[in-house]
């Protein structure tokens, strides 16, 4: 399979040139994990059906030799299932279940939230072609005007940055979510963050933001596949008087963060708890 180790795969950009789904961002990670050369077919939001002849509304999508797959998901277990001999995106059955936990809380906290901040520009970055669909179909989504969802965001972009610190307490301990090196769960979390890179017209994330280390290397892997020109700058976050701190300056340090190493390392919390009033 494979032909020339070339897969097609069908991406889904900005007029930027820049890939913007989230989906198809940890898919493009997932192909080059697996040591693909990718046959890029270029195009934005209209005409998905007719570049794909009918096969899907919906990308990613690749063809591997002739053999078409559907779904971020669907791919990452093709890919695995079929060349197990190359590097697993998903090593054990642990990561998927643990990887879909994540993206099930990541997408209610901060990419859904991130969407509705960017949606006007989201609109304002696809393709000139794009723009009617774009506008239609995200504001029958949302409910509302791209720009009434959009406004306001100058609030609501450090909640969300603080609202991830989870992320930045495990990467301040690992040194990937797939621990040593990277794998699935790592392109699942940076997929929503290059989609943000992608439309973000004003910065999310704080200049000192501590997962700012783990998304550049991640935007290094595979000769700087996240370091597309179109690609927009992430940190820089403004915070309004009185607006929550975008991280925790000091680690909160409970449950499993606070080892346990005997009686000294527990003995001024005790003392705390048991002190009579
Ligand atoms: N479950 C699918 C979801 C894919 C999906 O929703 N893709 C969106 C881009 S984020 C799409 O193709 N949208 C085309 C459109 O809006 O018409 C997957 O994991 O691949």
């Amino acid at each position: 399979m494979a032909a020339n180790n070339t897969i097609t795969f069908y991406d889904l950009t900005m007029a930027h040139g820049a890939t913007t789904s989230p989906f198809v961002w940890a898919t493009k990670y997932a192909l080059k994990h697996k040591g693909f050369d990718i046959d890029v077919v270029p195009g934005g939001f209209t005409g998905i059906l007719e570049r794909t002849g009918g096969k899907t509304e919906r990308l990613p999508a690749i063809v591997d030799d002739g053999k078409w797959v559907l779904d971020s998901w669907g791919i990452v277990e093709y890919l695995d299932a079929t060349y197990p001999d190359r590097p697993m995106l998903i090593p054990h059955e642990s990561v998927a279940a643990l990887t879909k936990a994540l993206d099930a809380w990541w997408w209610p906290t901060a990419v859904g939230p991130w969407m509705r901040c960017f949606c006007a520009d989201y609109r304002d970055l696809c393709f000139e072609h794009d723009k009617d669909y774009v506008t239609t179909s995200r504001e029958k989504m949302l409910g509302m005007k791209l720009e009434d969802m959009q406004a306001g965001r100058e609030e609501r972009l450090p909640q969300i940055s603080a609202a991830i610190e989870p992320l930045r307490m495990a990467l301040r301990e690992h040194q990937w979510l797939g621990g040593s090196s990277p794998n699935y769960a790592d392109y699942r979390i940076l997929g929503p963050i290059l989609f943000l890179a992608s439309v973000g017209k004003v910065p999310s994330l704080a200049e000192d933001d501590p997962l700012r280390d783990w998304i550049e290397r991640c935007r290094d892997l595979f000769g700087g596949l996240g370091r597309h020109p179109g690609l927009i700058n992430l940190y820089g976050l403004k915070v309004p008087e009185g607006g929550p701190e975008p991280y925790m300056r000091e680690s909160w340090r409970g449950g499993i963060y606070k080892r346990n190493t005997g009686p000294a390392s527990t003995r001024a919390e005790t003392e705390h708890i048991t002190k009579k009033d």
